[in-house]
């Protein structure tokens, strides 16, 4: 923002798990920083950062929300705060992975009634691969059973011993530990010791420090307030706060945390793709990235832009970089929430959002005209969940496409396939919820109610021995006749043979010139096996065997014989069908783990392996898909919301008999209906 100086800025991201209360401290700070009178509330539908329908009709975050305002210390000084709100639900994970990357830190809530869930395991362990300075927030401390010494220690013992509080509350209210006078209320000792240890901390980023502290000399307000800060930004201190968010309770104490601990645009290095610093003063070049992407059907296209360096200024020319290209700025606009407001100029360390950009995309990094610019971009999961996407009529099939790929262009997590094999529109997305949404929000935009349904497994067919097939087509019918007379043999391919076609006719039986139609015949062929109707893989096919008329051959009389004679020897050569098997890793706590063990054994899950990570156990397993295509929302039950998983393609394996009996009727079912 303009008179603001870039070391007065605080730039960060609330981050952590679903219901945690993001949003909710999201609409108490804008309280205090004077964007509204009446806090709103996610319940009431009146939350300034969860304002969209589909938002406030599922009573969660879907979107990142980011917001600026200033806020004024005690002191009467001005400080830029920055935010963005950030969804916790596990689908949305791929807006966590944005919205980290462009803050200069976190601040990690966690409900002191639920204990540290998965949302914000995940949280932390973003910061850790970003290096990115965190704070933790304790919410739903108003709640009865809550338990600040609890949960605290649940905090060390998974995070260790420098998440230290510096807010915590007593029977008079939120009290800061470096506060002047010993509260009312609380043992001695207590506060005592958490004095000891932020001290501590503040004196180990210094040796000057250190040894006067170890020395028992005491250590000064400013050395202390120099220290702490210096080991928020070096990773050394976890700043832990408290707050009751609906009684406003802890809120100034926090933002005046934020003021003091958490670093400003200048106290954080950005390195970009070759690991040179971006310099981040105002005055320097301008570098940007574009961390969210919005395509509005009405408004247009928004582009949100973190500052990581410079000045950009409205009606003028920026370079795209990553797609090398210039681009028109217009207006500038200030994000914060339902109505963003237009500014002249933006500056390092801020939030802008670019409005109607000709060809600038999500991940895209921008920089002054003249300059270069390069940052490794962010790298989005697998999606876990698909559906097929299926037009209800003919107007609305010419919409799909459309409305696809509307929804897939701003959200990496979302992925379109058209599956030749199974000839489906595949949505694949990182949960039910995620898919839901793109459901209703075609709805809403595109006026289209699309059918999504469980996608039809790919299966294929293959050989497991060896089958001899014959075939003579021989038909006299007036005029010229056809004639042709293959053998074949059909045999699994070995994955070290190249070739899938042996011509092994000797003599001339069948003349050279007919041998590429046998060849044309098995490959038509091959397409439709012979149990389920489905792909034939791996299978080496021979002909070697056969005879032709002089008159009454022809190439397409010998592509029939070829493809009849193919499919008796798929019989003989014990065919078998083929299933995706994809490998698995889900993550949850260990007293869920029986329940998961056992719901993969009765999907036909083999085990491979149980490790643990953060606290939280890991199995990886190898499923069929088939077994998989509901598996969100039955882990969602199992564990209470605390598990999650990652699923990816691995091999192609013969499905058991009786369930291979199963696909083979429903083949036939469905073929009789047809
Ligand atoms: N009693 C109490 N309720 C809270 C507190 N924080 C949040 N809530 C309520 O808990 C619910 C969820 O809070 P949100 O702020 O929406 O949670 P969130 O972390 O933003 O959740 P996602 O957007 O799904 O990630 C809301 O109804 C809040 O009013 C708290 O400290 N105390
Ligand atoms: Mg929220």
């Amino acid at each position: 923002m303009k008179d603001i100086a870039v070391a007065d800025v605080r730039n960060f991201v609330l981050l952590g798990h679903t219901g945690s209360g993001k949003t909710m401290l999201c609409d108490a700070f804008l309280c205090k920083l004077g964007l509204t009178d009446k806090m709103g509330q996610v319940g009431a539908g009146t939350s300034l950062s969860d304002f969209t329908e589909e938002e406030i009709g599922r009573k969660i975050s879907l979107y990142s929300q980011s917001f600026t305002g200033l806020y004024k210390t005690r002191l009467e000084q001005k400080i830029q705060m920055t935010f963005v709100d950030v969804p916790g639900f596990d689908d949305f994970y791929g807006q966590v992975l944005c919205a980290s990357r462009v803050a200069d830190a976190a601040l990690i809530t966690i409900d002191a009634t639920a204990g540290i869930q998965v949302g914000a395991n995940r949280a932390w362990r973003r910061c850790v691969a970003l290096g990115l300075p965190r704070g933790i927030v304790i919410t739903g401390l108003d709640k009865e059973n809550a338990d600040f010494t609890k949960i605290l220690g649940d905090i060390q013992k998974v995070w260790g011993p420098k998440c230290v509080p510096v807010v915590f509350p007593t029977p008079g209210g939120m009290v800061e530990v470096l506060g002047a006078t010993a509260p009312a209320g609380v043992a001695a000792a207590d506060w005592q010791a958490y004095k000891n240890a932020l001290v501590e901390r503040a004196a180990e980023t210094d040796d000057a420090l250190l040894e006067k502290f170890l020395g028992g000399t005491e250590l000064t307000a400013d050395e202390i307030a120099k220290g702490l800060r210096a080991a928020m930004c070096a990773g050394g201190l976890i700043p832990v706060f408290a707050v009751m968010t609906p009684k406003d309770s802890g809120i100034d104490e926090l933002l005046g945390g934020i003021v003091r601990l958490f670093p400003s645009p200048l106290e954080r290095t950005i390195k970009d793709a070759a690991g040179t610093a971006v310099n981040p003063a105002a005055e320097a070049p301008f570098v940007g990235v574009v961390w969210r992407h919005v395509t509005d059907p009405y408004a247009g296209k928004l582009s949100y832009v973190r500052i990581y360096g410079g000045t950009l200024k409205e009606n003028t020319e920026i370079f795209n970089a990553t797609k090398g290209h210039k681009e028109k700025i217009g207006i500038l606009l200030k994000p914060q929430g339902k109505k963003p407001a237009p500014i002249a100029e933006a500056r390092s360390g801020d939030i802008v959002a670019l409005p109607k950009l000709k060809d600038t995309g999500l991940n895209d990094v921008l920089c002054a005209v003249g300059q270069k610019a390069a940052l490794d971009p962010v790298v989005f999961p697998s999606p876990v969940v698909s559906v097929a996407v299926l037009a209800r009529n003919q107007a609305d099939d010419d919409k799909l496409g459309v409305a696809l790929t509307r929804a897939v262009e701003d959200d990496p997590t979302l992925v379109v396939e058209r599956h030749a094999d199974t000839r489906e529109t595949v949505l694949s997305g990182m949960g039910d919820t995620h898919l839901d949404l793109v459901h209703e929000l075609m709805k809403k935009h595109s006026h289209l109610d699309a059918e999504f349904k469980v996608p039809k497994v790919a299966y294929k067919e293959t050989v497991t021995g060896l089958g001899d097939g014959h075939y003579k087509h021989k038909k006299q019918s007036g005029g010229r006749g056809q004639y042709a007379e293959v053998y074949c043999k059909v045999q699994p391919k070995r994955a070290d043979e190249e070739e899938w076609f042996v011509d092994a006719v000797v003599g001339g039986v069948i003349p050279r010139n007919f041998i590429p139609a046998c060849e044309k015949g098995f490959l038509e062929a091959i397409p439709h096996g012979v149990l389920a109707g489905y792909p034939v893989v791996n299978v080496k096919v021979s002909v070697y065997d056969g005879s032709y008329h002089d008159v009454d051959s022809s190439e397409i009389a010998f592509k029939i014989a070829a493809a009849r004679a193919f499919h008796e020897a798929l019989t003989k050569a014990k065919p078998v069908l083929l299933e995706p098997i994809m490998t698995v890793r889900v993550m949850a706590p260990q007293q869920s783990m029986g329940d998961i063990n056992g719901d993969l054994n009765h999907r036909r899950g083999r085990i491979l392996g149980v490790d643990a990570e953060d606290g939280m156990e890991v199995i990886t397993a190898e499923v069929p898909q088939a077994e998989m295509f509901r598996y969100s929302s039955e882990l969602r039950s199992l564990t209470g919301g605390r598990g999650s998983f990652e699923i990816k393609f691995a091999r192609y394996d013969v499905v058991p008999n009786m369930i291979a009996q199963k696909v083979i009727a429903g083949a036939e079912k469905k073929k009789v209906e047809e």
